[in-house]
Order: C-alpha cells, then sequence, then structure tokens
C-alpha cells in the first residue's frame, strides 16, 4: 500500500472516531424511536449548513460558535495515542497518569459512572500500580463497559506495520487493563482493534463476508484462549471434569459474528428493533462493539433516505439512528469506516464542525511515522 493511502487510512480513523463521538454525543441515551434518521440528518445539515468551502471553514457569521464538544471517549483516545506517541510504545503507569489526570483537568466529558473511581485511585496511590483500582471495580470483577473499546483506536494504528496478531492483542489488553478487567471489556476492545486493522489494510469494496470471517477466526482464536485458562483455573480449584466442554457462551465475540454477518447481509435493512433487541446499543462492550461492526458493514450497501451519502457518512448516520449509546457506537463504527475509506471520504464539513480534530490528523502523522520506525 503507497505512503499516501496508507497514511490517509490512519487520518481518517482518528478523525472518523472524533466526528462518530461529537456528532453522536447529541443523541446519547436516547431511544432509537424518538431520534429517526430524520432527526440525525437535521442535526449533521445544521453543521453543515456551517461550512464555507472557499475557506475551508466556518462561514464568517458562524466563527464565534463554538465547536461541537467532544466526550470522554476522544477525550481517552487521546490520551492513548498522545501516551503511545511520547514514549514511542506503551507505558502503563504514563497511560494510566494521562488518563487520570485529563479527566480531573476536564472532568465533564460524560465519562462513565464507575470509572471515576478508577482516575481517583490511580492518583492517590500516586499510579504506583497502574492496574489495581480497575482490578477492584465491581467487588473483584472488573468493569464490563465499552469505555476500553471507544478509545483504542491508536492501537491498532500503532501496530500496523507490525502486522502480527499476537501483538496487537497483548497491547489492547494491556491498554484496556488500566480501567477494564472484566474479560468482556477487553475482548470487546480487541474485538475493536481487530476490525480496524481490518479495515486499515482493506482495499476496494468491503467484502462482508470475508471481513467477518478474519475478524471471527481472529477472535476465536483469542477467546479460545481465555476459556482454556479459566477452565484451567477451574479445574485446579474443584477438579471437576464436567466443565471441559466449551459453550457458545464461552466465546460470546465470535458467536456474535455470526449475527453480524446476517444482518449485514440480509436483502432488506432489518429492524431498528431487532438490532437493538439482538446486538444491543448499551453501555456494555458486548452490547455495542458488535453493533458498531455491523454498522460499519451495512453502511457499504444500500440505505433507503441516504442515498446521497457515501458509505462513510452512512457509518455515522446510521448507528446514531440505532439509538442508545451513540457516541460510542458511532465513535466504534466511525474509527472502522474512516480506517477504511480514507480522510477523502470524510466531509471537510464535518471536519470543520468539530473539537480535536486537527489533533486527530496531527496523531495521525505521528503514528504513521512511528509504526513505520518500529518495523
Ligand atoms: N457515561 C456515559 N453516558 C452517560 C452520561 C452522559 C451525559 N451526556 C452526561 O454528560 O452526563 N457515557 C460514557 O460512558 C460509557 C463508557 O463507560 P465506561 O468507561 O465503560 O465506564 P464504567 O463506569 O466502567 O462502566 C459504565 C457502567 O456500566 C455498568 N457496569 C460496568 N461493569 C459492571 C459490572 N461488572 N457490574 C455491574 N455494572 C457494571 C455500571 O453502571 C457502570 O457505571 C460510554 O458510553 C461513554 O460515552
Ligand atoms: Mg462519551
Ligand atoms: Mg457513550
Amino acid at each position: 500500500m503507497s505512503k499516501n493511502v496508507l497514511l490517509s487510512k490512519f487520518k481518517g480513523a482518528l478523525v472518523g472516531a472524533v466526528l462518530g463521538d461529537c456528532i453522536g454525543s447529541e443523541f446519547e441515551g436516547l431511544w432509537a424511536k424518538s431520534i429517526g434518521v430524520e432527526k440525525v440528518l437535521k442535526s449533521i445539515g445544521k453543521l453543515e449548513s456551517e461550512y464555507d468551502p472557499a475557506t475551508d471553514g466556518r462561514k464568517a457569521d458562524k466563527q464565534d460558535m463554538l465547536l461541537r464538544d467532544y466526550t470522554d471517549d476522544t477525550a481517552m483516545a487521546r490520551s492513548v495515542a498522545q501516551s503511545l506517541i511520547e514514549n514511542k510504545g506503551f507505558d502503563a503507569k504514563h497511560m494510566a497518569k494521562m488518563f487520570s489526570e485529563e479527566y480531573f483537568k476536564d472532568p465533564y466529558r460524560g465519562y462513565g459512572g464507575s470509572i471515576i473511581t478508577v482516575f481517583s485511585k490511580l492518583k492517590d496511590a500516586e499510579f504506583a500500580d497502574p492496574y489495581k483500582p480497575a482490578a477492584e471495580q465491581f467487588d473483584g470483577e472488573g468493569s464490563y463497559g465499552n469505555g476500553g473499546a471507544m478509545r483504542i483506536v491508536p492501537a491498532p494504528l500503532f501496530a500496523y506495520r507490525q502486522n502480527d496478531v499476537q501483538h496487537l492483542t497483548e497491547l489492547v489488553e494491556q491498554i484496556t487493563k488500566i480501567t477494564h478487567s472484566h474479560p468482556s471489556a477487553i475482548n470487546g476492545a480487541i474485538f475493536q482493534s481487530f476490525a480496524v486493522d481490518l479495515a486499515l489494510r482493506g482495499s476496494k469494496e468491503v467484502d462482508t463476508g470475508a471481513f467477518c470471517d478474519e475478524l471471527q477466526k481472529r477472535i476465536m482464536e483469542r477467546e479460545k484462549k481465555v476459556t482454556e485458562k479459566i477452565k484451567k483455573r477451574k479445574l485446579e480449584e474443584v477438579e471437576a471434569e464436567e466443565d471441559k466442554e466449551a459453550t457458545p457462551f464461552d466465546f460470546p465475540y465470535a458467536s456474535i459474528t455470526d449475527d453480524i454477518r446476517k444482518y449485514a447481509l440480509q436483502d432488506d435493512l432489518p429492524s431498528t428493533e431487532e438490532i437493538t433487541g439482538n446486538l444491543g446499543t448499551d453501555i456494555s462492550a458486548y452490547r455495542s462493539v458488535p453493533t458498531a461492526v455491523y454498522s460499519f458493514l451495512r453502511a457499504s450497501k444500500h440505505i433507503d433516505k441516504l442515498e446521497d451519502r457515501n458509505s462513510f457518512e452512512k457509518t455515522i448516520i446510521y448507528a446514531i439512528t440505532l439509538g442508545g449509546d451513540t457516541d460510542t457506537i458511532a465513535t466504534m463504527a466511525g474509527a472502522i469506516a474512516g480506517a477504511w475509506y480514507g480522510i477523502e471520504a470524510i466531509p471537510k464539513s464535518w471536519q470543520a464542525s468539530c473539537e480535536s480534530v486537527e489533533d486527530a490528523l496531527k496523531f495521525a502523522e505521528q503514528l504513521y511515522e512511528l509504526s513505520s520506525t518500529s518495523e
């Protein structure tokens, strides 16, 4: 892949994530029924009307208006990118410090209800053990929220050149565990990072079948390893043999990929109720990351009322119409779509409307340089 194409994909991934968050956050927490495609198009029409192509910026009379805010999704992704760039690699203590300091500097970004405890404990212990506070969440069960997956996009960019699934898996696990130690949150972040990685490597038209097959193969391998570890521990504890058989529940992300594939390939657009009911739109990783992957795949096909929109735009708009955790599902779907279609697919008017787009472009260049020197 040429430098220009790959750099465009890096930029697309980071900017796509920012825009999904900024545009999606207006609808976070609303039921799909109360949103509807018209409302999302109206919101987007408004931001497009503020743009002046002659100056590639906002119209003169709109310049005093504040840019649309990003939320915790982008705040944390920024810290992941900055920490990887500053250290030319992963440093758990440094990243934990960045997450926590960023929160205390700017706490009103709509953070998850419990993650704030992690930031406080990290700070109080002066980041001595960056994994301990997260491991203590929910009586030691760990958070299963989507806060690990929503911020993970810089990791597959950083690891791109190594082209090593195991290396990417380990990097994502370490980054996620700083705040989320539940296997479902960790594997959700890994699933999202695989989707971004596949999109970075994609060219031409999206082949939903091939995309899902590779995603499923990768996540199945990961989930098998986790299951084996848990079973081994259980066997050692109770010395029971009956637990040996694997069930679909042992491989939740690999299993749900069958539904992603089915809904994305179906001729008619599945009903919103079917998607929200079967894939989900809530703040848990398991009920939102698959929905983001599905939104990206579905938007590569025709969607009624969005005929005038390109596939990147369709991804963001469609993801938001599903309701629920709209900023987070749109940020994850936007990262995948941006990584596939590149920065050229992202309208300039959208880019001019949100905070942090310029930083995302800068981080993309830095991660590109870094990943090419770490071959
Ligand atoms: N928090 C929100 N949105 C609501 C408020 C936004 C509003 N616009 C505002 O500004 O006030 N969005 C953000 O949170 C999600 C990511 O959450 P994260 O980082 O995973 O947080 P946390 O606290 O770890 O988990 C979230 C909640 O999930 C439940 N939960 C998690 N693990 C659990 C477990 N093991 N047992 C029981 N419950 C568990 C808890 O209720 C947690 O508070 C994103 O949507 C982001 O945009
Ligand atoms: Mg958010
Ligand atoms: Mg959210």
